[in-house]
């Protein structure tokens, strides 16, 4: 089948939360592969937001049904489905004593910090999603299942840019003679961003409060799309955004390569970011399963493998479009956004390769793969919706409608 199926994970009950996403599903996958026994919880909110606004994965991306039916007729393993929103908590405190997940992995929240600035509305409307979704699993693990490991997705970005090098969620600070290691101070630049800063406050008190085992996985931009199962068929495709609202930089860039789009750099390009290959995503979540955090206290690890400036990630995808024939320009757009475009950037990334992760760098190999894909569905490629839909200092109190 091209994947390997073993039983690493025998009789781990694991419950992904937002595993019909980009992440979610490829994590779903892998862990299944592996013989943790997996359900995946999701809303459906993400498709929806897509319809709302006219947007679609590169990739033709089948229903979750059609998905999990596929996977269960490929390799003869089930995944439980329980659809519904993680906010109701009725519908989650159902499902959780049903499943009794052993650990949690919580990637179901609105992720766009673009989504989030569009207007007041979504902005509020993300902050409690991800907010009261993420306290409604702590009470999950609270009431029902108190052993319980989470895993959550939190993101680089809390600790915005900082002028000195950022560590993994905690700084030992001495002020006035007195010393204390102290949560790393957090500087969200959108309100998307702050949702997971609030997150990530909540989750601290609530692992010292109640004793409970949290792992916050400070994610930095995620790229690719081929896993070694969800390559297995068409129909287990994951998605491939390249929208400006849901597509994230390297990406957009290759797709706008495939397509004959210029690359879209926002403002001098100086912005520095920590980025992964999806197939280490979804390793990084079966190394913190393996090695669940102490009860009491919050473990913060940054889940990134490399840092790249915008105008680096561009030129590399420029050099791979060429040995493909494609002539790729690198265009600069007004900065859509309120970001420091010149900056210090060195941020720690140790903690998941001493629990034995091997990144997969970023290279020729992987932006080749990745451009192949790209043209193979350029034609399902909108360029309309290429270009910045909003900016974060026109978001106001009116609605943002499509079109506009
Ligand atoms: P995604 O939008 O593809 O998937 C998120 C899933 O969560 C969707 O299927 C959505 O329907 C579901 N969801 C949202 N709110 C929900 C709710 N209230 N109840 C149930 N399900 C809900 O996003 P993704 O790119 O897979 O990101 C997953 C997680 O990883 C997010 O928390 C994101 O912040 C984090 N992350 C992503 C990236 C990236 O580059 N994609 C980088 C760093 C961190
Ligand atoms: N950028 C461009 N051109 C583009 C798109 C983005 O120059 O066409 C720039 C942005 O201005 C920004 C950087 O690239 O400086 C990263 O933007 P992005 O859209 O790739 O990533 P971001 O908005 O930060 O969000 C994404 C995911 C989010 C996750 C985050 C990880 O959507 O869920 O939390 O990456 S991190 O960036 O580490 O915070």
């Amino acid at each position: 089948t091209g994947v390997t199926l073993n039983n690493e994970g025998k009789g781990k009950r694991v419950l992904v939360v937002g595993g019909d996403g980009y992440c979610g599903w490829a994590s779903a996958l892998h862990l299944s592969a592996r013989g943790y026994e997996v359900a995946i919880m999701d809303n459906l909110a993400r498709r929806n937001w897509d319809q709302q606004l006219g947007y679609d994965s590169l990739t033709p991306i089948a229903s979750i049904h059609k998905r999990v039916a596929k996977w269960k007729e490929l390799t003869g393993r089930d995944i439980t489905l329980y659809l519904g929103d993680i906010c109701d908590f009725e519908f989650l405190a159902e499902a959780w004593k049903q499943f009794e997940p052993e650990h949690v992995v919580h990637f179901g929240e609105q992720r766009s910090a673009p989504y989030s600035m569009l207007d007041r509305e979504r902005a509020v409307y993300t902050q409690v999603n991800n907010v009261s979704g993420t306290i409604n699993i702590l009470y999950a693990m609270k009431e029902f299942t108190p052993d319980c490991h989470m895993v959550k997705l939190g993101t680089m970005g809390e600790y915005g840019t900082p002028n000195i090098d950022i560590e993994e969620g905690y700084l030992d600070i001495t002020h006035n003679g007195r010393t204390d290691t102290l949560p790393y101070p957090k500087q969200g630049n959108s309100f998307y961003h702050l949702s997971k800063i609030h997150d990530s406050t909540n989750m601290i008190f609530c692992a010292k409060t109640w004793g409970l085992k949290v792992t916050d996985l400070n994610q930095g931009v995620v790229y690719g799309v081929k896993t070694p199962e969800t390559s297995l068929d068409e129909t287990l495709i994951n998605r491939l955004d390249y929208d400006s609202i849901f597509g994230t930089a390297l990406n957009r860039f290759v797709i706008q390569a495939a397509v004959g789009h210029p690359i879209t750099v926002y403002g001098k390009g100086g912005q520095t970011r920590g980025f992964l290959d999806i197939r280490d995503t979804v390793r990084c979540i079966q190394l913190a399963i393996d090695n669940p955090a102490e009860q009491g206290k919050m473990r913060v690890m940054n889940q990134f493998t490399e840092l790249f400036s915008v105008n680096e990630l561009a030129s590399l995808v420029k050099d791979a479009g060429a040995k493909l024939d494609l002539d790729v320009q690198v265009t600069s757009v007004p900065n859509p956004r309120i970001e420091a475009e010149e900056h210090y950037y060195n941020a720690k990334n140790s903690k998941l390769k001493d629990l034995g992760l091997e990144p997969h760098l970023l290279g020729d190999a992987i932006l080749d793969s990745l451009l192949n894909v790209a043209v193979e569905y350029k034609d399902r490629c909108d360029r309309q919706l290429i270009l910045p839909a909003n900016a974060w200092g026109s978001s106001g109190v009116s609605r943002h409608f499509v079109g506009e």
